[in-house]
C-alpha cells in the first residue's frame, strides 16, 4: 500500500453512526449543561457508557448510561453515578473524561478518570465491579494530568499506566510502571506531539489500550492550533504486545476529525475527542465512543480487520 492508497483508507476507515449524536443533554433525566467523553464497556449483556455529565455550575460527574445494543434504546441512571467528594482539595471542581479497562487479575474495572484539583487536573482511580458501588483510590501522580488508563494485566510483573503530564508547557503521552497500582515509576515518554502535524499542539490517549494480535492499537487525540482556535481529531498507533513502551506504527494522518455540525458546533467548537473503544466480536467491528464539540456522545464504527491493515500500513516508528 503506498502513501496515497492508506491516507485514502484513513479517511473512510470510521464510519459515523447516522443516528449521532446518540447521547445530549435533552436525554438525560436530570437538569445538565452537556454529556460528553464517555468510558465505555460491555457489561451483563449491555453496553455501559460511564459518562461525562456537566452541571449546571459547570463542575462534571460521572453517570451510567445502558443500552442493549451500544447505539440506541439508552436508559440513563436517575442520579448521579459518581460525584466529586466536595470535601476533598482534590475534587473540589469535579471528575472529568473517564476510561475504563477490566483487570484480569482482580476482576474488577479499573476508572481513571480526572479529579479537578485547585493544583490543576490530577489523574485518580476507581475500581467497581458492577458500576454501583466504587472503591476510590485517589490520586495516582500529581498533577498536572490527564487522559490516562491503565492495561488490563502486567508487563514483566508490573502495572502500565498510559498518561499525559504538562511538562514545559508540552504535552506528550507517557508511560509508567507500578507493582502494585499505587507507586508509579520508570516514566518515560511514548508518543510525543509533531511539529506542523494536525497532532503537533497536544496529544492525549483516546479510548483504552485495544488488544489486537499484532500488539495494543493506541487510539489518541491530536492537538492543531489554528489562528481561529484549535482542532482535536485522532490518530492511531500500535505498541509492542509484551513491551508496550515500544512504539511499533503511527499513523500519518487522522483516521476522525471534526466535519459534522454536531462536531464543528457546541460548547467547544470542533473537538472529537475518544475515550471509549468497544470491540464487538459478534461483528469484527471497533466502536469508539466520543465527545463532540464537548456537549454530546457520538459513535464511530469500523472494521477492525481494516484497522489492523491499516496500521501495519502506517511508518514505523523510530525510538
Ligand atoms: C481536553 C479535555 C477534554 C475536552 C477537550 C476539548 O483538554 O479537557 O475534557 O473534551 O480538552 O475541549
Amino acid at each position: 500500500m503506498n502513501a496515497f492508497q492508506r491516507a485514502k483508507l484513513a479517511s473512510v476507515l470510521f464510519r459515523r453512526y447516522e443516528g449521532n449524536p446518540i447521547l445530549t443533554a435533552g436525554h438525560w433525566p436530570y437538569p445538565i449543561n452537556s454529556v460528553f467523553n464517555p468510558g465505555a464497556v460491555a457489561l451483563n449483556g449491555d453496553i455501559l457508557l460511564l459518562c461525562r455529565v456537566e452541571d449546571l455550575r459547570g463542575f462534571s460527574h460521572l453517570t451510567v448510561a445502558r443500552s442493549p445494543n451500544g447505539l440506541t434504546d439508552w436508559t440513563i441512571d436517575p442520579e448521579p453515578t459518581l460525584l466529586a467528594d466536595q470535601s476533598s482539595k482534590e475534587e473540589q471542581w469535579g471528575l472529568e473524561d473517564p476510561r475504563i479497562v477490566w483487570l484480569e487479575e482482580q476482576k474488577q474495572y479499573a476508572i481513571t478518570y480526572v479529579s479537578f484539583s485547585e493544583g490543576g487536573p490530577i489523574v485518580s482511580l476507581a475500581i467497581t465491579r458492577n458500576f454501583k458501588t466504587f472503591a476510590r483510590l485517589g490520586g495516582m501522580l500529581p498533577p498536572e494530568d490527564k487522559d490516562a488508563c491503565l492495561f488490563p494485566r502486567r508487563f514483566n510483573g508490573r502495572f502500565a499506566l498510559i498518561h499525559r503530564p504538562v511538562v514545559r508547557g508540552e504535552a506528550h503521552i507517557w508511560l509508567s510502571m507500578s507493582p502494585d497500582l499505587k507507586h508509579w515509576g520508570d516514566h518515560r515518554t511514548l508518543l510525543r506531539t509533531r511539529y506542523a502535524h494536525w497532532d503537533g499542539a497536544r496529544i492525549g490517549l483516546g479510548c483504552q489500550p485495544i488488544e489486537l494480535p499484532e500488539g495494543w492499537l493506541l487510539v489518541y487525540h491530536g492537538v492543531r492550533h489554528t489562528t481561529a482556535s484549535q482542532i482535536y481529531r485522532t490518530g492511531l498507533a500500535l505498541l509492542d504486545k509484551d513491551a508496550p513502551w515500544r512504539v511499533l506504527r503511527r499513523s500519518e494522518e487522522w483516521v476522525l476529525g471534526p466535519r459534522e455540525s454536531y462536531e464543528r458546533i457546541g460548547d467547544v467548537s470542533d473537538v472529537t475527542f475518544v475515550t471509549g473503544g468497544l470491540v464487538r466480536k459478534e461483528t469484527g467491528e471497533l466502536y469508539l465512543y466520543y465527545g463532540a464539540a464537548d456537549d454530546k456522545v457520538a459513535v464511530a464504527v469500523a472494521n477492525l480487520d481494516d484497522v489492523r491493515e491499516y496500521i501495519m500500513a502506517c511508518p514505523q516508528v523510530d525510538q
